[in-house]
C-alpha cells in the first residue's frame, strides 16, 4: 500500500515537470538576412532560443517542440537555411540529470562538484562556513526573494575592517545556467576550505559572493521546468499567464533601450519596471552600501565561452576598455593554460548581441565599479544541461582565471 502511494507521489512529481520529451536543438549559422527571418520565431511558443540571436556568421541554437518541428524543418529547407542537430531528444539528458542527482551521495554541510546543490543546500553550506571558519568568514542576509527565499552574501576576508579592495561576484540570475552557482561555490570552497593553498588571494583582497541572485528560478527549474530562465514574479490582480522576469534585463541602466522585451511572455521580458524585481534590488543596494571597497564584479552565466565586458547597451567602448580587454586576455591565457579553450573576448554588444539592463553595465555605469565583467562558462553540445561529470573540470580551471582576476585587484589597489 505504502509503495503504490509512493509511486503516486513520484508519479505526480514527475508528471507536474515540464517534459522535453522529443525537442531538438538546432544549430544554424544564418546569415544577416536569414537572421532577420529567424528572429520572428523569437517569442512563438515552441521556440526556445538557447542564445539571442548573434550577429551573422555566429552559431544559433533553437530548441523546438516536436509539434513545431515539421513545419520548421520545412521553414529551413524553403528558407535554403542550414543546420545540424545539437541535440537530438532533450528529455533524454534532463532524465539523465534526474537519476544523477537523486543517486548520487549528499553529504550534509560538504560541499562537492560532482553534482548540482539545492538553494537550501548553498544556504546550509554557507552556514556551516561561517561556523568552522569565523575567522574568515562572515554572513549577511541582504533580504528575500520574491517567493521569500534568503539571499545570503558571503564574505571571506582576513581583516582590514572593509577597507581593503573587494571583488563582488554573483551566480544564477539566469535560472538554468547551473554551472553559474556551482563556479561561485567552487571559489567559495577554495577562497575558505583551502585557504591554505589560495591565501594569496585573501591577505590583501575581500571577497562578496552571491552564488544564486535567482533563487526561485533556480529552485522551479529544478523541480519543475528545466530550462526556465526568469524569475518567478507576477504581476497581482491581472490575469497575466506568463510569470516571471529576465533579471538581466531589470537593472536600471539604458533600461528596456535594446534587446530587452515589454511582452511578459519573452524570455527577455524587461519587467514593468526598472529593478522591479526584489533581488535586484537586493544585490543592488548591497553593491551601493560597498561601493567604495568593490574594485571588480564578476557576474557568471552559460554557455558559449565568451569573456564579456560593458557595454551591452551599445556597440560604443567604454574609455579604459584597454584595461578590461587586456585583463580579460590574461584571464583567458590562463584558462587556456589549465586545459581550457579560449574565449570569446570584448564587449557584450559586440561579441555576443545588444541587451541593455545588464548587471554588469549597471554595476559598472551606475555604482562605478570599473572592472566589470560577465562570464559565459562552457561551450558543450549540451548547452545548459551539462552533465554533472563536467562541473568540476570547468570550475577547475576557471578558477585559474579568477585568480588572474584576484592578484589584479590585489596589485591595482
Ligand atoms: O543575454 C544575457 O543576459 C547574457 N547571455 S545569456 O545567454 N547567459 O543569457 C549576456 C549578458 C551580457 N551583458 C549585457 N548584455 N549587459
Ligand atoms: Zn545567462
Amino acid at each position: 500500500m505504502r509503495l503504490i502511494l509512493l509511486a503516486a507521489l513520484l508519479g505526480v512529481a514527475i508528471a507536474s515537470r515540464v517534459s522535453y520529451e522529443g525537442y531538438k536543438v538546432l544549430r544554424l549559422i544564418p546569415n544577416e538576412e536569414k537572421l532577420q527571418l529567424l528572429k520572428t520565431f523569437r517569442d512563438r511558443q515552441g521556440f526556445d532560443f538557447w542564445n539571442e540571436p548573434h550577429k551573422h556568421g555566429e552559431k544559433l541554437d533553437i530548441m523546438v517542440s516536436p509539434v513545431e518541428q515539421p513545419s520548421f524543418l520545412n521553414f529551413l529547407e524553403d528558407n535554403k537555411i542550414g543546420f545540424t542537430v545539437l541535440n537530438e531528444n532533450v528529455q533524454t539528458l534532463i532524465d539523465a540529470e534526474i537519476k544523477h542527482q537523486a543517486t548520487v551521495p549528499k553529504t550534509p554541510r560538504e560541499i562537492s562538484f560532482n553534482q548540482y546543490y539545492r538553494h537550501s543546500e548553498i544556504n546550509i553550506y554557507l552556514e556551516e562556513l561561517a561556523v568552522q571558519y569565523p575567522d574568515l568568514v562572515q554572513l549577511e542576509s541582504i533580504g528575500l526573494s520574491y517567493e521569500n527565499r534568503e539571499m545570503v552574501v558571503i564574505k571571506i576576508s582576513t581583516g582590514g575592517n572593509g577597507n581593503r579592495p573587494a571583488v563582488l561576484v554573483d551566480g544564477g540570475i539566469h535560472a538554468r545556467e547551473w554551472i553559474a552557482p556551482a563556479m561561485a561555490l567552487y571559489i567559495i570552497q577554495q577562497l575558505v576550505e583551502n585557504n591554505a593553498a589560495n591565501s594569496d588571494l585573501t591577505d590583501e583582497v575581500d571577497w562578496y559572493i552571491l552564488p544564486v541572485l535567482n533563487p526561485d528560478g533556480y529552485e522551479y527549474s529544478h523541480t519543475s521546468d528545466r530550462m526556465w530562465r526568469k524569475s518567478r514574479s507576477a504581476i497581482p490582480t491581472t490575469t497575466q499567464v506568463c510569470r516571471g522576469v529576465d533579471q538581466n534585463r531589470n537593472y536600471d541602466f539604458h533600461w528596456m533601450e535594446n534587446g530587452a522585451s515589454d511582452y511578459p511572455c519573452s524570455e527577455i521580458y524587461a519587467g514593468e519596471e526598472a529593478f522591479s524585481e526584489p533581488e535586484n534590488q537586493h544585490i543592488r543596494d548591497f553593491a551601493e552600501a560597498h561601493k567604495d571597497q568593490i574594485k571588480l564584479y564578476l557576474t557568471f552565466h552559460s554557455y558559449g565561452e565568451y569573456l564579456l565586458y560593458p557595454w551591452g547597451y551599445t556597440s560604443a567602448l567604454p574609455s579604459d576598455w584597454q584595461t578590461l580587454q587586456a585583463l580579460a586576455e590574461e584571464v583567458d591565457d590562463a584558462h587556456a593554460a589549465a586545459g581550457g579553450n579560449h574565449f570569446s573576448i570584448g564587449t557584450s554588444t559586440n561579441v555576443l548581441y545588444a541587451a541593455a539592463g545588464g548587471s554588469d553595465d549597471y554595476m559598472k555605469g551606475v555604482v562605478g565599479i570599473d572592472l566589470s565583467f560577465t562570464v559565459e562558462l562552457t561551450d558543450t553540445p549540451y548547452g545548459f544541461e551539462l552533465p554533472a561529470s563536467l562541473i568540476e573540470p570547468t570550475v577547475t580551471r576557471f578558477f585559474e582565471g579568477v585568480r588572474v582576476f584576484g592578484r589584479h585587484v590585489k596589485e591595482n589597489f
